[in-house]
């Protein structure tokens, strides 16, 4: 029963679309018809409002630190549940036809309420990339692919699946961004 409470409630919390329901209270239109028509933080950034990039980041990765820490308390040792939930939540919103973000900044909270230490170690990997290849996708790959390492290093086999499984996801939805950067078309952070 814990586990089915993990996933319901997990997958609720991470489907709260925040970079959309700011953008559009900000007055900003719809974020979905601008730059690479994502909901994440990044596309925010694209519409030029540092501001509410920046709020959707936040809210984005509370989300998924709520989700784990929340859960944590409701259904206890649940957070190989509760964190690929809240990511699901975030990647298929029920509200917008099954059509989210990119899982980024949700997992990030995910990681730093489950396992602190791989959560701050991807913000320096990403950071690292981002100041190099100056491509927000690349940094956010970069940093998803070294959290499973690290997860099962610092936390064991559990960790390790949950970072694989929210790894294999945001890969997954990157398709683009990462056809993108093979071709040499990914547009650098702030740029349409
Ligand atoms: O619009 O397709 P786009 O170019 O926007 O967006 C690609 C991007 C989508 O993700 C986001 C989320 C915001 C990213 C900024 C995060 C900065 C802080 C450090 C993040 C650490 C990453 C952890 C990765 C765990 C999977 O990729």
């Amino acid at each position: 029963i814990g586990f089915a409470v993990a996933l319901v409630v997990g997958y609720l919390i991470g489907s709260v679309p925040f970079g959309l329901i700011l953008t559009r209270a900000a007055g900003l239109g719809d974020i979905r018809a601008i730059g690479s028509g994502n909901i994440g933080a990044t596309n925010v950034l694209r519409t030029g409002n540092k501001g509410i990039a920046a709020a959707t980041l936040l809210l984005d990765g509370a989300k998924g630190a709520v989700a784990v820490l929340l859960l944590r308390w409701l259904a206890p040792d649940q957070d190989l549940a509760s964190g690929t939930a809240a990511v699901l939540g975030h990647l298929f919103p029920v509200w917008l036809g099954f059509r989210g973000g990119k899982g980024v900044a949700t997992a990030l909270g995910v990681y730093l309420a489950a396992m602190w230490m791989v959560g701050v170690a991807c913000c320096a990997i990403w950071l690292v990339v981002a100041k190099v290849a100056k491509r927000s996708s690349a940094a956010s790959l970069t940093a998803c692919a070294a959290a499973p390492v690290l997860a099962l290093l610092l936390y064991g086999a559990e960790y390790g699946l949950l970072a694989l499984l929210v790894g294999a996801l945001v890969f997954w939805k990157h398709e683009g961004n990462i056809r993108r950067l093979l071709a040499g078309t990914e547009p650098r952070i702030g740029e349409k």
